[in-house]
């Protein structure tokens, strides 16, 4: 059952394609956090997301979030990068398995320790594939993946369907942070061919030309991370190009 974030999402990409601005608890200091955080919303931004691939630890994520909380009305959705970074402060969470990991931890192990605890905060888990692929930059690496090859779209297509029928609500393709290059047009093309679920992207995603060739590719909702530490102004940019 779609619980109030989940329809919140879907509601508005009944309209719209989306944007969530990633806000990383390893290079952001509270202060930086917060004011990432009132950009986003300003420049037009759906959700933010909160969360990487080293771990940020209890308080500090706590506090971090409720800064955050004071600065915008946005939703706050964790993006786990471990069992550790369950937050009660947090609206809901990209409840994930990184299905090409190696290494079934990351598939299904640490969803079985952290789930208990996503119980108890009540935050919103959001069933979701993750799907890693080429260069797949730190994420890649931490979450031991099969990295899906840039220029085989099939593969990305296959887990992607295998999503769906397990059950997931979203797909999410990830290229990495600070990737060259944004997830190849080509692949999210074929994505969106066989899913029936909402498509999610994020990884090297720094231009609005960038973004506008996965809008027409089809994927909708997009994740920046980097690009509001180096160029905030490009912020408004990316996200007019995914809006319009
Ligand atoms: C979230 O990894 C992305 O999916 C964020 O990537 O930092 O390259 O925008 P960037």
């Amino acid at each position: 059952m779609a619980g109030k974030i989940e329809k919140y999402l879907l509601d508005r990409l009944q309209r719209e394609k989306l944007h969530f601005s990633l806000i990383d608890p390893d290079s952001f200091s509270i202060e930086e956090a917060k004011s990432a955080a009132s950009i986003s919303e300003e420049a037009g931004s759906d959700a933010i997301l909160i969360g990487g691939s080293t771990n940020t630890l209890g308080s500090y994520l706590d506090n971090l979030i409720v800064s955050i909380k004071q600065s915008t009305k946005l939703p706050v959705i964790i993006f786990p990068g471990g069992v550790a970074q369950v937050s009660a402060k947090a609206d809901a969470i990209l409840f994930m398995s990184y299905m090409n990991s190696r290494n079934p931890y990351f598939i299904t192990k640490s969803q079985a320790l952290g789930s208990i605890l996503v119980k108890k905060t009540g935050i919103e888990p959001i069933p979701t594939g993750y799907l890693v692929v080429e260069p797949g930059e730190t994420v890649g690496w931490v979450g031991e993946a099969d990295l899906i090859p840039r220029r085989k779209p099939q593969i990305a297509a296959a887990y992607s369907l295998a999503a769906q029928y397990l059950g997931m609500r979203f797909v999410y393709l990830e290229a990495g942070s600070g990737a060259s290059e944004t997830i190849a047009p080509e692949m999210v093309g074929l994505v969106k061919k066989v899913i029936d679920i909402p498509l999610i992207v994020g990884g090297g995603i720094r231009s609005p030309e960038a973004a506008k060739k996965l809008v027409i590719a089809g994927a909708d909702i997009f994740v920046t991370g980097t690009i509001i530490e180096k160029d905030k102004e490009r912020l408004f940019d990316i996200i007019k190009a995914i809006k319009n």
